[in-house]
């Protein structure tokens, strides 16, 4: 008789540690592997005395399950999660359940679905974060996929999860790829928030002079107030870590930033969405500068800066002012991320649990963050949030930050210090909550050059110039008066 609760395939490090985080929740697992020499080593070492049983085919592991049979594969994203799939199929019946815990790109996810669906199968496609300790103890789970499939696996889901507040770090994110796709903008933003603790770091050291450890007691401080999270807390640690001849460890590695490549998809969609991710996309392209270590030495002999001055400000008021600009600038890194979610909800015809999604970010994750709370709690508020700015408590939290926001990122400038992530904040900031912006003129040189054409603003109509229509001006007195597109004044 099938025992199984759940089967997984893929015994790398986070398959070995989300089966037993299964198994001590009471979950009985099958786990398999293509190569099965792993699932022996596995039974015979991790899995040692648990329920956990072994499969040593796709037949063996579908036939230990109870129906709905429920598989989640861990294995390579791309093609190894297809081949999977397909030797999956034939050994499944209608109602069964495939879910992907790897880290898909969400269009796989959406064709997934669409294609198991077709088979009257259920894909589920489920951002997994925290590393190999979260699946261990409790990752941030992200399922989303064929809404069918969630009664069968919430129970299971929503106890393997970390928690956080009494709650689980685990819904139900959306349809189709919607999981991988708030996985991908999690990933993302722990790209923007990691590059603006950088920063500080950095305005710290080369601005106010401060030492590894002076900065550690800064972020340690900083940690027990809006900023407490999961990122600030590991900072401290790092600064604090000592190499064995007593000098900062991390003064000692090579500044050059790798990537794997999520942050440059939530970029790259952010910029099919025409949405204005701006500060994420910084952080992109701050790794991507950081990698050209060769060409910076170089320039950094070759070019001058501002001349060095000491600090003649106030440093306790300045350092205040740094943790309100890492505040406000966070902020909006995350309104520009629901922004996208947002946008990309209403193309993809997606409802998404925009409350939810910050409540499973607040365990579990590299993100996880007290201030995750205050997000959920503005969607719950207002399901249909604009923007987090709108929100009362955000509104007046970042009238507070501003003046020092600013004090900031003009004293960065002026030293030379450079700061992407937290001058994108503010410029979108400024940009956002602006009434009239220069694209009136960004128009008339589009129309005058390329007759792109161009809409009157209201308030200003004349015979001249129509509302509602496409308006070509012959700015010149000479050319033509053809349009490149319909309608000419
Ligand atoms: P393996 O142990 O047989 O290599 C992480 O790499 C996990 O993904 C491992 O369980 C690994 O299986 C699996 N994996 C990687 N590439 C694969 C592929 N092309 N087909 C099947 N499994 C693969």
């Amino acid at each position: 008789m099938a025992t199984g609760d759940i089967g997984l395939i893929g015994l790398a490090v986070m398959g070995q540690n989300l089966i037993l985080n299964m198994n001590d929740k009471g979950f009985n697992v099958v786990a398999f592997n293509r190569t099965t020499s792993k699932v022996d080593a596995f039974l015979e070492n991790e899995a040692k005395g648990t329920n956990v049983q072994g499969a040593w085919s796709i037949e063996e592991l579908c036939s230990k399950l109870k129906r709905p049979r429920k598989v989640i594969l861990l294995v390579k994203a791309g093609d190894a999660v297809d081949a999977f799939i397909e030797q999956l199929v034939p050994h499944m019946e209608p109602g069964d359940i495939i879910i992907d815990g790897g880290n898909s790109h969400f269009p796989d996810s959406n064709r997934r679905t669409k294609e198991l669906s077709a088979k009257g199968l259920l894909f589920v496609g489920s951002g997994v974060s925290g590393g190999e300790e979260g699946a261990r103890h409790g990752p941030s789970l992200m399922p989303g996929g064929n809404p069918e499939a969630w009664p069968h696996i919430k129970e299971i889901f929503q106890k393997a999860s970390a928690q956080a507040y009494g709650e689980p770090c685990c819904d139900w994110v959306g349809p189709e790829g919607a999981g991988h796709y708030v996985k991908m903008v999690h990933n993302g933003i722990e790209y923007g928030d990691m590059q603006l603790i950088s920063e500080a770091y950095d305005i710290l050291k080369r601005g106010l002079d401060l030492s590894e450890s002076e900065i550690a007691d800064i972020f340690l401080t900083w940690n027990k107030g809006v900023l407490d999270s999961f990122l600030i807390d590991i900072t401290a640690n790092i600064l604090k870590f000592n190499d064995d001849d007593g000098q900062p460890l991390v003064t000692k590695i090579l500044d050059q930033a790798g990537q794997k490549g999520t942050g440059k998809w939530t970029a790259i969609a952010a910029l099919d969405a025409g949405s204005p991710v701006t500060l994420i996309g910084e952080a992109v392209f701050a790794r991507c500068l950081s990698a050209l270590k060769e060409e910076r030495i170089r320039a950094s002999k070759a070019i001058a800066g501002p001349a060095k001055e000491a600090f003649k400000g106030d440093k306790k008021q300045f350092i205040d002012d740094l943790e309100q600009a890492l505040y406000a600038s966070k902020l909006i890194s995350y309104t520009q991320g629901f922004m996208l979610m947002r946008e990309t909800a209403k193309e993809m015809n997606w409802e998404l649990n925009y409350a939810g999604i910050a409540k499973m970010w607040r365990g579990g994750c590299i993100i996880k963050s007290v201030f995750l709370s205050d997000i959920s709690k503005a969607f719950l508020k207002k399901l249909d949030l604009e923007s987090l700015l709108f929100d009362d408590f955000f509104n007046k939290a970042i009238e507070n930050a501003q003046p020092g926001w600013r004090r900031v990122v003009a004293q960065a400038v002026l030293w030379g210090i450079p700061t992407p992530a937290f001058s994108t904040a503010l410029a979108f900031f400024d940009g956002y909550r602006s009434e009239i912006l220069p694209a009136n003129l960004l128009q008339a040189q589009r129309d005058y050059f390329g007759a792109h054409t161009f809409r009157v603003l209201p308030g200003k109509e004349n015979d001249k110039l129509q509302p509602g229509k496409d308006i070509h001006i012959n700015w010149t007195g000479r050319g033509g008066n053809v349009s490149a597109s319909t309608y000419i004044a």
